[in-house]
């Protein structure tokens, strides 16, 4: 494990001892800290006026039971948490999970990477997350409107277009968006838009929101490579996950010239030797609601492997889409062994510290989450800025303020990686670039 500057290191101790067991968001905050260091030397401002400190701990952190009837008529009970956690630049902006893992820890993880990644988009938002422990696998629909329906009777007091806007994670998409925009809707009688992002097309959501994250995290890659004289054209590329966010990265991959050889889900992964038929892979998942051994039964060229390992497929490029820590130090040897030569995080933290590490010191180009996956909420905050004018753009226009943006993300990482002393280090070029804006924003507004 690394070690930290003495200051930051004392400030990461409290964090230990104040949020006990919560380990994603203890890793998260260590892999904030560990680029901090040059940055605390040349402001001291930011350690008279704590500004770490302030920001460890989330401005609103709200627990709530989410009771609803299945399908059996029995009453189940959820858990359901928003950590409202900074609002210094916007109103608090992120996702909604719903996952059987998800925990306090989990939510405060992703609210704390959440505020990094909005300052970097440039855009007016905030940061923060939500969920349930709600496993929608299995579910009827009946029952997910059930669960949407509950959980929203309760977060629709704490929410609202200048106060919190949530909008999709792991296991919520656009269905379920339409559920809890409803429910809000009934409960308020405000057809409140941007109260909620990832909207259906016919009523306030934006074109390109539903392929922002995977595309902007290959328009990321793709600005890495360019900004070297290479680009994706002719890459074997592997993605984790084949969910929104893999499905779309792999479209995109596609798109700019590589051949998507691999996805996966939590069962297993799939070998396409002659690229994945994203048209199919869509209509499995998103139509059919299938794993993806369904793809690979209507697949000659593709094979299913039950369990094992993604990061086994021999690839040029690594596109982690799944979840957390997904990737560890032993995958990211297999890959370097197998000649990758870049990993972009579409996923939050999928790659772990060690992995980070063995990337970095074998000279893989690394992006993490923050910069590379930032693409969805960018345009989240599009939507809102189409809800706010009463307007709607076309899918060209959108997703040419999604590669202006992630282009400006790009060039602003590796500008601050070079500031603070780590050149083509766009883990340091985040973390410390995005910072710099959220500290001297936290300061202007005073003790609040
Ligand atoms: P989806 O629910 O659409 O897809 C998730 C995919 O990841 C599925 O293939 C799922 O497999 C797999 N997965 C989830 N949990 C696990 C696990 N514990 N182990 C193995 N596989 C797992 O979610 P998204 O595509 O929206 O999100 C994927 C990642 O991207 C998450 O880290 C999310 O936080 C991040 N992200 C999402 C954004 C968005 O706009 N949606 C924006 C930025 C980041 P299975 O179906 O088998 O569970
Ligand atoms: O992790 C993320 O950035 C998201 N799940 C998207 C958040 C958003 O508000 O669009």
């Amino acid at each position: 494990m690394a070690t930290l500057d003495p200051h930051l290191q004392s400030i990461y101790e409290v964090v230990l001892r104040r949020n006990h067991g919560e380990q994603e968001f203890h890793q998260a905050v260590f892999e904030v800290f560990e680029s901090l260091a040059p940055v605390v030397r040349k402001h001291p401002e930011y350690a008279d006026n704590q500004v770490l400190e302030r920001l460890c701990e989330p401005e609103r952190q709200v627990i709530f039971r989410v009771p609803w009837v299945n399908d059996a008529g029995e009453v189940e009970i959820n858990r359901g948490f928003r950590v409202e956690y900074s609002s210094v630049l916007g109103p608090f902006k992120g996702g909604l999970r719903f996952h059987p893992s998800v925990n306090l820890g989990i939510i405060k993880f992703l609210g704390f990477e959440q505020i990094f990644k909005n300052a970097l988009t440039g855009l007016p938002i905030g940061g923060g997350k939500g969920g349930s422990d709600f496993d929608p696998k299995g579910r009827s629909e009946r029952e997910i409107m059930a669960f949407c329906q509950s959980f929203m009777t309760e977060l629709y007091r704490h929410i609202g277009e200048y106060t919190d806007v949530p909008a999709g994670d792991i296991g919520v998409g656009g269905r379920e968006i339409g559920y809890l925009f409803g429910q809000y809707k009934r409960i308020t009688n405000r057809y409140e838009s941007s109260v909620l992002t990832g909207k259906g097309l016919g009523w306030g959501g934006s074109r390109v929101r539903k392929e922002a994250t995977g595309y902007g995290t290959v328009f990321f890659a793709d600005e890495m490579l360019r900004a070297r004289g290479d680009s994706l054209d002719g890459k074997r590329v592997a993605v984790s996950g084949s969910g929104n966010v893999a499905i779309y990265a792999a479209e995109k991959a596609q798109e700019l010239g590589g051949t998507v050889v691999a996805c996966s889900d939590s069962g297993g992964f799939v070998i396409d030797s002659a690229g994945l038929d994203v048209t199919l892979l869509k209509h499995v998942k998103e139509v059919r609601r299938e794993r993806i051994s369904a793809y690979a039964a209507q697949r000659g060229s593709a094979t299913y492997v039950a369990g094992g390992s993604v990061w086994d497929v021999d690839c040029d490029v690594a596109l982690p889409c799944a979840t957390q820590n997904e990737l560890g130090e032993d995958a990211a040897i297999r890959l370097i062994k197998n000649g990758v030569t870049l990993v972009a995080e579409g996923a939050n933290m999928p790659a772990t510290p060690s992995a980070i590490r063995a990337l970095l010191g074998a000279g893989v180009l690394f992006a993490p989450g923050k910069a590379a996956n930032a693409g969805g909420v960018a345009t989240s905050a599009l939507e809102m800025q189409q809800n706010a004018s009463r307007d709607s753009w076309t899918s060209e226009y959108t997703e040419a303020r999604l590669g202006t943006i992630m282009r400006g993300i790009h060039e602003r990482c590796a500008g601050a990686a070079d500031e603070f002393g780590s050149p083509g280090n766009y883990v340091v070029g985040a973390n410390t670039s995005s910072f710099v804006q959220i500290a001297d924003a936290i300061i202007a507004l005073g003790v609040i």
